[in-house]
């Protein structure tokens, strides 16, 4: 696996000095100051190539722009109204400019959207620090009782519906408007000016949207850029949903290994290829992270490490909905029996000769620990907390690789 980091650009709170004391071997970036469906010119992604490869001092950084993440898909794509065939035009031509400055990886999604979401951005755990969390009945209150929903009430059980009423009638208002920004921060452009009309607004343009014309909007998408991929000798890789569930009615289409298997099935190329997120995954009893990247493998071009801790279901139910971030190497995917899971396909590669044999993966999220509490980054991307969760996985990295004791 090649250590990555993901870094926001210049403004993110850590450098590249940091970067290179962290030990990682490359970085994840992304122009998040273009607006989604514009051109990434060559210009300009010259000029990160050149911040990412220089320290504070001007020296070389030694670390180089690994993945573009995300190069993002447009409403209006995923949606097929307006300027999407012009945004699919620019698509390639981004991609034509990151390949020519050297990349070759692009993870995006195809969630309506929302990108991911949580209910509580800085979640207290027993020993002090702060996670992510999704609560299934919060969620609830929002949605039926904040957002008013038209029709909320039929999407979620009768139990679901009582207890979230109840946290309804005992949320303070700040408690509510909380609630309601941390749930809308995954919302294109809306973490400042987020108003729940414009949730709403973007809730109705998918009326009429089912899940099967998402999917093939998603097909007609990739029959348009992956022969651009191929040609180009890019990979690209879906992102799953996160949570990997319906939300607010909305059509979710890459949360589970049968949703992958239709899209990679519907363009069969190994440039239609998969981020495997365990965390995201891992937020569904009935993924199996270290069977999916067993079956998936081969198209499998970013990994996602991090771990997630369902909460137990009540009444014999074997779906609570709710979550937490857990430490990378507790929760519910088993990380060694995964980590083995990707250095046998590593090998597999390397045996076939594949020059993608190392696969670019990342520690993602972690908890706010340390000097990371109180520090305003990007929700879910502490640094100690990172740098601990990088650490834990490569302790797994070394003894499943080792010549001696490792598989
Ligand atoms: C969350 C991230 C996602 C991911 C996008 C990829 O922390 O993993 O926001 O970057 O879904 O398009």
């Amino acid at each position: 696996m090649k250590q990555t980091w993901r870094w926001f650009g210049p403004d993110h709170i850590a450098s590249m000095d940091d970067l290179v004391q962290s030990g990682v071997e490359g970085v994840v970036s992304a122009l998040h100051h273009i607006p989604t469906g514009d051109v990434w010119s060559g210009e300009e992604i010259a000029t990160r190539q050149q911040i990412i490869g220089r320290l504070k001092n001007g020296n070389p950084s030694g670390l180089r722009w690994d993945v573009a993440e995300s190069l993002p898909v447009s409403e209006d794509i995923k949606k097929q109204i307006g300027g999407w065939r012009e945004h699919i035009a620019n698509y390639k031509t981004s991609m034509e400019n990151l390949a020519n400055a050297g990349l070759e990886v692009i993870c995006y999604n195809f969630m309506p959207v929302l990108d991911w979401t949580r209910t509580d951005l800085a979640w207290r755990l027993p020993h002090g620090g702060t996670c992510m969390r999704f609560d299934y009945f919060d969620f609830a209150a929002f949605d039926l009782f904040i957002l008013k929903r038209a029709g909320a009430k039929d999407d979620f059980p009768p139990d679901v519906v009582e207890e979230a009423e109840k946290r309804y009638r005992l949320m303070s208002e700040q408690a509510k408007d909380e609630l309601a920004r941390n749930i809308t921060c995954g919302l294109p452009g809306a973490a400042e000016n987020f108003s729940l009309e414009d949730v709403r607004m973007h809730l109705a343009e998918y009326d009429g949207i089912s899940q099967d014309r998402l999917r093939a909007n998603f097909v007609d998408f990739l029959e348009q850029v992956i022969p651009t991929a191929e040609k180009l000798g890019m990979r690209l890789c879906c992102h799953p949903d996160d949570p990997p569930f319906g939300l607010l009615g909305l059509p979710r289409i890459m949360s589970t290994e049968a949703d992958y298997k239709k899209i990679m099935g519907a363009v069969d190329v190994s440039a239609n290829g998969i981020t495997l997120c365990s965390g995201s995954l891992g937020a569904r009893a009935d993924n199996d992270l270290p069977g999916m990247m067993r079956r998936l493998g081969s198209r499998v071009h970013f990994l996602h490490l991090r771990n997630v801790q369902r909460d137990e279901a009540g009444n014999g139910a074997n779906f609570s909905g709710s979550f937490h971030e857990s430490e990378h190497l507790d929760g519910a995917t088993d990380m060694v029996a995964l980590i083995a899971e990707i250095v046998r396909e590593e090998a597999s590669r390397k045996a076939a000769g594949r020059k993608d044999h190392q696969i670019p993966m990342r520690p993602d999220h972690g908890h706010d620990i340390l000097e990371d509490l109180g520090r305003t980054g990007q929700p879910g991307y502490p640094i100690i907390g990172r740098l601990r969760g990088l650490a834990e996985l490569r302790g797994i990295m070394q003894v499943v690789t080792h010549p001696e004791f490792g598989i």
